[in-house]
């Protein structure tokens, strides 16, 4: 019985300090922990939502499955962008070939790709569209690799397309320059 009182009066007191002097710095803690959360959260998303660096240098991969992993590449006005084109597949250039052309403003994009099936002996480059074109890659096949530098455009939104028969209607974005 006695020992009971003692804990009772224990508790009683415990809870009456905390009440008296605990109120305060429970505030705070709180709020230190909110603003901590609020700060932390959107520096851990940053990072996988870019889809390329800020220097310029970009990554295009394309499989078997005939599809590019961007749909919009981002980059600054007056960069030199380092475009690397990745063939994540198996399949070969022949079957499954696939490049990255970037047109100019104004160009019609079905009617680019429905020339450039005419080119096979030119990559899938249609000659007649050379002025139309600000850049592109050679055509590789799966397991391949294959980069070029080229100076950004004037500030805008542009076409890419994989210009391989048929695989325009899947392959094809934007390319943004800010
Ligand atoms: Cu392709």
């Amino acid at each position: 019985m006695k020992k009971s009182i003692v804990v009772l009066a224990s508790i009683t007191f415990l809870l009456t300090a905390c009440s008296n002097s605990g109120s305060e710095t429970k505030t705070e803690a709180t709020t230190e922990a909110t603003t901590e959360a609020a700060t932390e959260a959107p520096a851990e998303e940053t990072p996988g939502e870019a889809p390329a660096a800020t220097d310029g240098t970009v990554t295009l991969t394309g499989g078997d499955d005939m599809k590019f992993d961007l749909s919009e590449i981002k980059v600054k006005d007056g960069q030199t962008v380092k475009l690397t084109l990745v063939h994540s597949g198996k399949m070969p250039k022949t079957a499954m070939g696939h490049n990255f052309v970037l047109l100019a403003t104004g160009v019609d994009v079905a009617k680019f790709a429905t020339d450039a099936i005419n080119a096979k002996d030119n990559d899938y480059i249609p000659a007649s569209h050379k002025k139309d074109i600000i850049a592109h890659t050679k055509t590789i096949g799966g397991g391949e690799s294959t980069t070029i530098e080229f100076k950004a455009p004037a500030k805008g939104t542009y076409d890419f397309l994989c210009s391989f028969p048929g695989h325009s209607a899947m392959m094809k974005g934007k390319f943004i320059v800010e």
